[in-house]
């Protein structure tokens, strides 16, 4: 998922949440050969028509606590809340990943 923000003004995607799951944003980190993932608590910074990028190895959105389980193709709709863009609703299509191995989060 891309984030592009058109305007002059930067932005900040304040929280995000779906009535399915837990969500937050996260951004892995390798530290002395160690991933580690850091939840985003002060959100993230969209700078001025510029785009932040979510991707494995990088910023991702991680669902945690799923009252049904996600089945590979289907779409599901995440609520991003900005500070000045306000709340948008994402429609975001689940994609298969290996066996589904939940990772250590350390928190
Ligand atoms: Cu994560």
């Amino acid at each position: 998922m891309v984030i592009l923000n058109e305007g002059s003004q930067p932005d900040k995607l304040v929280s995000v949440s779906a009535d399915f799951a837990q969500v937050s944003a996260h951004k892995t980190t390798v530290k002395d050969g160690m991933v580690q993932m850091t939840p985003m608590t002060d959100g993230v910074e969209i700078p001025a028509n510029a785009s932040v990028s979510f991707e494995p190895g990088g910023l991702h959105l991680m669902l945690m606590n799923l009252s049904t389980p996600l089945r590979s193709g289907e779409e599901r709709p995440i609520t991003l809340e900005f500070e000045k863009a306000g709340s948008i609703s994402v429609n975001f299509k689940v994609m298969g990943m290996g066996d589904g191995e939940a990772m250590d989060h350390g928190n």
